[in-house]
């Protein structure tokens, strides 16, 4: 069972709007324990996150709750539904990427100030910056862009995500996660949206860039209290390097701690000596997941 505080991190529903939501339209059903505090099934935490997902899409909460869980998951379903999320995140990505090749770093800055202020987190993430940094990074693989080209993308996401990293952590109360790269890595794009996901579930996380030795990133998480530390992985020519460092990273870093991993090269670990200690993660969603785990444990703790 968990708690409102634990219910309120893992659903994204802000605890003032879980009351209202239970006073007016009795959304979900909370047992009492003995002293009256609320206690929720994890039941309950699935359908609060569901409901919030429809409420971002434009859904009104006074119908959605009318529904039932399988109605609700055809909503969230519905193609037609993400149809002018889908369009205006292509757009906001397609406005980045004009910028940057028109050489407009502000026009690229103001379009990504407007994906986040209009569009679901999860969104911008996944449909705006995830695409506009592969384009671009192809682009410049294939020398169609500069690098300068290159770093206005990079250079824009960096200063936002970083941003609003910074507001989640002021106000988060969840456990604590260190996200980096071992050193050799140095492709910090994925791990540092992994850092904004994490940080808007409520996580308190530690972005330490790319390129860390194992040995210090175990010091660094110890010192700092962390519960988990998060690499990513990318680059496959080098991963038995990376795996090495990986190596001494998970022999050096208290047992308490996870060690959770992700990204592309990290299909490559079943070739090599990977310790049992780290759990590999196949995509952002699993890493959510994950995430969400360790802050209801937390919770309950
Ligand atoms: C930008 C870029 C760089 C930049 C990185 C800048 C920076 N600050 O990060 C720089 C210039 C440093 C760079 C250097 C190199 N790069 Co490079 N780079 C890229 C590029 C173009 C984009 C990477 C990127 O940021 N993508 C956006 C992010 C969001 O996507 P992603 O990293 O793929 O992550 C996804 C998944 O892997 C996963 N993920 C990633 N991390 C995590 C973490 C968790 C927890 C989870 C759950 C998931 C997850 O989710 C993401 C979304 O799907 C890619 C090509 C491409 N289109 O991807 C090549 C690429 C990754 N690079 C490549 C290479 C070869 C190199 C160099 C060796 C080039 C060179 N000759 O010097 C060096 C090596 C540097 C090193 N030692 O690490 C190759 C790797 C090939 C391979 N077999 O692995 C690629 C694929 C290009 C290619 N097509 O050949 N690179």
């Amino acid at each position: 069972m968990f708690s409102i505080k634990a219910v309120s991190q893992t659903s994204g529903v802000s605890i003032e709007t879980l009351r209202a939501w239970e006073r007016r339209y009795g959304i979900v059903t909370p047992q009492r324990d003995g002293n009256g505090r609320r206690s929720y099934a994890p039941e309950d935490v699935i359908r609060l996150r569901k409901l919030r997902e429809a409420t971002e899409r434009g859904h009104a909460i006074s119908k959605l709750a009318r529904l039932s869980d399988e109605e609700i998951a055809k909503i969230l379903a519905d193609p037609a539904g993400r149809g002018s999320v889908e369009t205006a995140s292509k757009s906001y990505a397609e406005q980045m990427m004009q910028a940057a090749l028109n050489y407009r770093p502000d026009d690229c800055d103001q379009a990504l100030s407007m994906a986040f202020a209009l569009l679901p987190l999860r969104v911008v993430v996944n449909d705006v910056l995830i695409p506009a940094l592969h384009d671009i990074g192809e682009r410049w693989h294939e020398g169609s862009a500069t690098i300068a080209q290159e770093r206005i993308i990079t250079g824009t996401t960096r200063k936002h995500v970083g941003a609003v990293i910074d507001t989640y952590n002021r106000i988060a109360t969840g456990p604590s996660i260190v996200l980096t790269t071992v050193s050799g890595e140095r492709h910090e794009i994925g791990i540092l949206m992994g850092a904004l996901l994490a940080s808007s579930r409520g996580a308190r996380c530690y972005y330490l860039g790319p390129d860390v030795p194992g040995a210090d990133i175990a010091v660094y998480a110890e010192r700092i209290g962390a519960s988990a530390v998060t690499l990513s992985f990318v680059h496959g020519e080098i991963v038995a390097d990376t795996v090495a460092e990986l190596t001494v990273l998970a022999k050096a870093l208290p047992d308490h701690i996870e060690l959770w991993t992700g990204g592309a090269a990290t299909r490559l670990f079943e070739r090599h000596d990977v310790p049992g200690r780290v759990r590999v993660l196949e995509d952002f969603a699993a890493f959510e997941n994950q995430v969400d785990l360790l802050i209801g444990s937390a919770a309950r703790a």
